[in-house]
């Protein structure tokens, strides 16, 4: 039960206070919740001295409300209210045009208990039935629906990463002498951000807070204070920025970096080394003297710790292995020689091949493959037979004309139903290289699945295998399939299995990864550009490719050229 527990609680209660059309107490919980959440310190330790009045906005009730819930885990007063009315219809409250009378007219009146049924009751046309309520009414809260969701989930890691980018260059425009780093979720490049985290090292706290919720794409401010501020982007993106002493400053970027998990298991480490840890600093426990603080690394080392890279905060083992020494040097995000997977104009993508080339270069790359669709993806306009045949000769002859880096002859090969590869092997043999890929067909079973795929792969021209599970976020679910066989497979026919670098995609996962890796298969980092700025997104690629701990050895596309045509016959 920490801080955020707490204020989470709290802002239930306010929520529902409000729903129920009480006056007056949920701003006073509200102000108590943020005021939690803006402490420097554990609630834990107030608690413990028995100081919780001294929070600003906490009276006896909500003090007694706070003790109890710490004490016993529960609260009892929450729990009738959370009898009373569903949780779900809390949620309508974020949607803009609904208020807590509406709210409640739409749960009593239609049984309406979250987004969900509000939306199936808005496309059965119900709400038009009631008093008060039009057609009108409908297509307003229909869009702000829309709005809701376009903001209320997690965000895709491209755009966290852009918007937090962009604020931090700003930061340091204005800021020369703070020290400005991105902390939570998005240190730790997780496929999805709930919010961003920037950390600040500085002596004028105040100054670089009032930069911050002036900053252009603010739309609202939600909290600002000398330690700690919350904004809302106009792209719905919520950005908390704490400031810190530089004194502090490696405790607090290792603490809000997280996971929550990765440091609750830190902090048990603190305590059995008699020392406690807090983003104030590492401190020994008995004479409290600071034992690191400033530089984030040496928190690590002070705990008998190898430097633990921030992808790997995830309580998933690093703690252990870094205790021996034994964490793999994680690929670099500048150790690719080269982009395997590539779309051009000649199928669904803009840009032109000379274009892509001209990037890779950019990327200071050996080499890039391009690699549009074969012929059955036809809304993706795959491309017939005698089209690649032409596309392998203009590839053949640029190669001549250009310096720069190597062009590859490449195709994203769909997998037909039965394992077969969409072109004949007298075209695919014209080819440098294929990718093989699933984009039909997805309702297999799993047997057949895994055998279709199994199949693909035993063809020599296969060489990497894109987007294995077909996952797309917050979209399409995997695929059934047996990744232990399709992993084993893999290996045995020196098939690639691709971390593909669309923020959507991110397939493998981090997770899939670590086990591909583990099993000894070969990851190929690609970023399916489909315009030539996205080559770029290798980078999340990589991010992923580090979250499954894989080395520089595991990625195909860390080779020089030389090695890969030797590998390859070409
Ligand atoms: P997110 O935003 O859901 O993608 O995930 P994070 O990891 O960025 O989480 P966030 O933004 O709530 O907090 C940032 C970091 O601050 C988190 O990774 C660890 C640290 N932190 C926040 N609250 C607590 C807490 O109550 N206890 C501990 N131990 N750490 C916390
Ligand atoms: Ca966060
Ligand atoms: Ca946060
Ligand atoms: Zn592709």
């Amino acid at each position: 039960m920490d801080n955020s527990d707490v204020s989470k609680a709290l802002y239930e209660i306010a929520d529902y206070l409000e729903l129920q059309g009480v006056a007056f107490k949920p701003q006073a919980y509200r102000k108590a919740a943020r005021n939690i959440e803006m402490l420097p310190g554990e609630i834990a330790d107030l608690l413990n001295e028995d100081r919780l009045g001294e929070i600003p906005g906490v009276g006896k009730a909500i003090a007694d409300k706070i003790t109890e819930l710490m004490k016993t885990g529960h609260l009892e007063y929450l729990e009738e209210l959370r009898a009373k009315i569903p949780q779900g219809v809390i949620d309508l409250l974020s949607i803009p045009e609904i208020g807590p009378k509406t709210a409640m007219v739409l749960y009593r009146q239609l049984g309406i208990e979250d987004v969900d049924s509000l939306k199936k009751a808005i496309f059965e046309h119900r709400l038009s039935g009631l008093k008060g309520f039009g057609v009108k009414t409908e297509e307003r809260i229909l869009r702000g629906i829309r709005v809701f969701e376009s903001r209320g989930g997690r965000i895709m890691l491209g755009n966290a990463f852009h918007s937090a980018n962009k604020l931090i260059d700003y930061l340091r425009s204005k800021h020369a002498d703070a020290t400005v780093s991105v902390a939570g979720s998005l240190r730790r490049m997780k496929e999805t951000i709930g919010d961003i985290d920037i950390l600040v090292a500085t002596s004028k706290p105040g100054e670089i807070m009032e930069s911050f919720v002036s900053y252009d794409s603010v739309e609202d401010i939600l909290a600002q204070g000398d330690t700690k501020s919350s904004v809302r982007l106009i792209n719905g993106i919520q950005v908390d920025l704490r400031a810190v002493l530089e004194s502090s400053y490696g405790a607090a970027l290792q603490y809000f970096t997280g996971s929550k998990e990765h440091n609750v298991e830190l902090r048990k480490l603190a305590i059995s080394k008699e020392m406690k840890i807090s983003e104030y600093g590492l401190f020994d426990r008995v004479s409290d003297e600071l034992v690191a603080g400033a530089d984030e690394a040496e928190v690590y080392d002070s705990l008998g710790l190898q430097y633990i890279p921030p992808e790997l905060r995830e309580n998933r083992g690093e703690i252990e292995v870094a205790m021996k020494r034994e964490l793999p040097m994680l690929i670099e995000y500048d150790d690719l020689l080269g982009d395997l997977h590539c779309h051009t104009e000649w199928s669904d993508a803009s840009g032109t091949i000379e274009e892509i080339l001209r990037k890779a270069s950019e990327h200071g790359y050996e080499y890039v493959g391009i690699t549009d669709h074969s012929k059955s993806l036809r809304i993706a306009r795959g491309l017939s037979e005698e089209r690649l045949r032409k596309q392998i000769d203009v590839i053949h002859s640029l190669r001549e004309e250009t310096g720069g880096p190597f062009l590859l002859a490449g195709s994203e090969v769909d997998v037909l139903e039965d394992g077969k590869l969409d072109y004949p092997n007298e075209i695919l043999e014209q080819l440098d290289y294929a990718i093989m890929s699933i984009h039909s067909k997805f309702n297999l079973d799993e047997r057949s699945m895994t055998e279709r795929i199994v199949t693909a792969m035993s063809n020599d021209v296969v060489k990497i295998f894109a987007h294995p599970t077909g996952r797309i976020i917050g979209q399409r679910l995997p695929y059934t399939f047996d990744l232990e066989k399709v992993i084993e497979s893999a290996i045995d026919q020196d098939v690639a299995l691709e971390i593909n670098s669309f923020p959507e995609r991110l397939d493998l996962n981090d997770t899939n990864v670590r086990r591909a890796v583990d099993a000894g298969a070969k990851i190929a980092i690609g970023s399916d550009a489909h315009d030539p700025s996205q080559l770029a997104y290798t980078r999340f690629g990589i991010a992923t490719a580090r979250r499954g701990w894989a080395k520089k050895s595991d990625v195909m596309n860390t080779l020089p050229l030389d090695t890969l045509r030797k590998m390859w016959g070409i």
